[in-house]
């Protein structure tokens, strides 16, 4: 069966995280992907614990199977998010954005599994060698803050690196990409992008659409002079903050200037002032759907490729 490893140790039917995203991945996109057979996960970003503990117990009384909790480790509340994880016995967590190396040993104290997401071998074997359950490999082509290893690439070095098991991120939507990340070695796949067009997620109607507009050459990098590089749709917002980067603007400026910009395009739905972040999948989104139905998607052309790839040979 396909991603049978991750399945099973995790109790889920299907080898799909759905990507932790700030602002739109609260209990009720959570809780339809994981009834949906994949693996559900509340985005933080910075938000505060009180928050987090309210989605939390929203997704325990809308679904009664396993669930994430996303930490965003740039976060000025990651403590208190943590004693939240600790105290709700949170199935499993994942980590971006840094190295979540000194909460591993609190967190598997209570069982709960670790998933950390890495964008280097480097870190994948220093987490590994700490005792995490898991890694997720992300790849540049992910939306938002990003690596620059590509999956293709990424995966497999990760795979070779380590023994547990590795879940690709980054550039996949579909079930060719969940197909190729098999291939490469991976476990399972976390998917974001596509789950932003999920009826569950209240992305506003706008932000839905300019994922499903989007094409191929449609994302760009921002925020590469501040250490903290964001994938994000062109628009007037990404333009003038590369234009004030080319122009040497200092570090405490840009980041002033990227300031609530992300829930300005999530949320409110300003697509010229706001940050659109976005993977470079969103090319191959084109519709709205329950997130059951995509998971089924994505799960029935798997199949189907893995059943013609056996032909070939
Ligand atoms: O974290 C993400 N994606 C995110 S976080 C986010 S919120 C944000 N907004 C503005 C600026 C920065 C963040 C939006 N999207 N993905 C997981 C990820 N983690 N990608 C890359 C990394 C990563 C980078 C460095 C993980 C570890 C790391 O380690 C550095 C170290 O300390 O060794």
């Amino acid at each position: 069966m396909l991603g049978e490893r991750i399945c099973e140790m995790l109790k889920i039917e299907y080898p799909i995280f759905q990507g932790a995203m700030a602002w739109i991945s609260p209990a009720s996109l959570v809780a339809a992907v994981s009834e949906g057979g994949g693996l559900g996960i509340i985005g933080t970003g910075h938000a505060p614990a009180d928050w987090l503990r309210e989605q939390v117990r929203e997704v325990k009384a809308r679904t009664g199977k396993p669930f994430g909790v996303n930490v965003m480790l740039l976060s000025p509340h990651v403590e208190d998010i943590m004693k939240v994880i600790v105290e709700e016995r949170v199935p499993l967590v994942t980590t971006g954005a840094g190295n979540p190396g000194k909460y591993v040993n609190l967190l598997k104290s209570v069982g709960c599994r670790i998933f950390p997401v890495v964008s280097s071998v480097a870190l994948a074997r220093r987490l590994e060698r700490l005792g995490v359950d898991g890694l997720v490999a992300e790849g540049m082509e992910s939306g938002g803050h990003v690596g620059d290893i590509t999956t293709m690439t990424l995966v497999p070095q990760v795979v070779d690196a380590v023994k547990v098991p590795v879940v690709a991120g980054g550039g996949i939507a579909d079930g060719r990409g969940l197909v190729a990340a098999l291939a490469l070695g991976a476990s399972g796949v976390q998917i974001g992008t596509r789950f932003i067009v999920a009826r569950e997620c209240p992305a506003h109607p706008d932000y839905k659409q300019a994922i499903i507009k989007a094409g191929d050459r449609d994302t760009l990098i921002t925020g590469n002079s501040t250490g903290h590089p964001v994938r994000v749709l062109k628009n007037r917002f990404a333009r003038e903050l590369q234009e004030m980067e080319k122009q040497g603007a200092s570090r405490e400026t840009i980041e002033r200037f990227g300031e609530g910009k992300y829930p300005a395009a999530a949320i409110h739905g300003d697509l010229d002032n706001g940050s659109i972040m976005a993977g470079q999948s969103a090319g191959l989104v084109k519709e709205e759907q329950p997130a059951a139905e995509i998971i089924r998607d994505i799960m029935l052309d798997a199949n189907r490729i893995v059943g013609q790839m056996s032909k070939w040979i």
